[in-house]
């Protein structure tokens, strides 16, 4: 399996992101509409679980158990992959290369929820007592399961 896809649905917040795997990296790319400018956290969290909307997702993707950080941090939550930034027209494309997540796995996304957040991720730096849980990210306000790729 190389390739996943996943419709992000929010209130006003839309967006498609398409995953691929290459080698050790994966590849986030798309695009998300109707946010406000500015920064965005943007996690993978645990479940597929869509029962009771985004916030069924339950926390962050941690398979090893260790506290919230940035994509480039050592010490981070799998699922963490840092900010989407949105322009003045509050569209945010996405880019991101990923070396620690995967698409199946002991790190694997397939499966589990993308979630967009209404504020900026802190990665673990706040000082927040939110900051090294969730990066005090704010409200859910988009997200949409992980699906196999064509
Ligand atoms: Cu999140
Ligand atoms: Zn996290």
């Amino acid at each position: 399996m190389t390739s996943a896809v996943c419709v992000l649905l929010g209130e006003k917040v839309k967006g498609t992101l398409h995953f691929e795997q290459q080698g050790e990296v994966l590849v986030i790319m798309g695009e998300v509409t109707g946010l406000t400018p500015g920064e965005h956290g943007f996690h993978i969290h645990e479940f597929g679980d869509y029962t009771n909307g985004c916030m069924s997702a339950g926390p962050h993707f941690n398979p090893t158990g260790v506290d919230h950080g940035g994509p480039f941090d050592e010490v981070r939550h799998v699922g963490d992959c840092g900010n989407l930034i949105a322009n003045e027209s509050g569209v945010a494309k996405v880019d991101i290369k990923d070396c620690l997540m995967t698409l199946t796995g002991e790190y694997g996304i397939i499966g589990r929820t993308a979630v967009v957040h209404a504020d900026p991720d802190d990665l673990g730096k706040g000082g927040h007592e939110l900051s090294k849980v969730t990066g005090n990210a704010g409200a859910r306000v988009a997200c949409g399961i992980v699906g196999i790729g064509k």
